[in-house]
């Protein structure tokens, strides 16, 4: 059987699972159950809201939205759902990721996004910390967490310089 979905991934555009894809294999590497889909706020606003609904109803316990440019796809998942959102800027060809970044940062009072780095560490980073929600309530994904920070840790250690 098809474990439940826990995290829904969604991206403005199929552009932008280059970048996307980096949290998608993070939470594969922690065995976390997800659905990407590709949803527009702004091209398909009515299947992003049912898409939305449909996860939340389903027992997802949060979202992580990356999108570009003028960014409101975060901010648009987060005003349809009181689920915690994991904002992803896009790198854009023109401002180099900083249109998308202050559009999916600057969320006015109320509506909160969680927004990360600009490009694959954000997408990556966005999928760690919906590991670490979710291993409040899960001591075993606590503790493959714990290991990987030991394993990233270990490798600092035990690296050398070429001197
Ligand atoms: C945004 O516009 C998307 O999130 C993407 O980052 C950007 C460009 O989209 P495409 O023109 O590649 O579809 O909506």
């Amino acid at each position: 059987m098809k474990n439940k979905t826990l995290v829904g991934i969604v991206m403005g555009s199929t552009s932008d699972w280059e970048v996307m894809q980096h949290a998608a294999k993070q939470l594969e590497a922690f065995g976390v159950a997800y659905e990407a889909r590709a949803l527009s706020a702004h091209r398909t606003p009515a299947e992003l809201e049912a898409w939305v609904g449909t996860l939340a109803a389903g027992g997802a316990k949060c979202f992580i939205a990356g999108a570009g440019g003028a960014a409101h796809l975060a901010g648009v998942v987060a005003s349809k759902t009181t689920l915690p959102v994991l904002g992803v800027p896009m790198p854009s060809k023109h401002l180099q990721g900083m249109d998308s970044l202050l559009s999916t940062v600057q969320m006015p009072k109320g509506i909160p996004v969680a927004t990360f780095a600009i490009g694959d560490a954000g997408a990556a980073n966005a999928a760690l910390f919906a590991v670490a929600m979710l291993a409040l309530e899960d001591e075993k994904l606590a503790a493959q967490l714990q290991a990987f920070r030991r394993k990233q840790a270990d490798a600092v250690i035990s690296a050398r310089l070429p001197v």
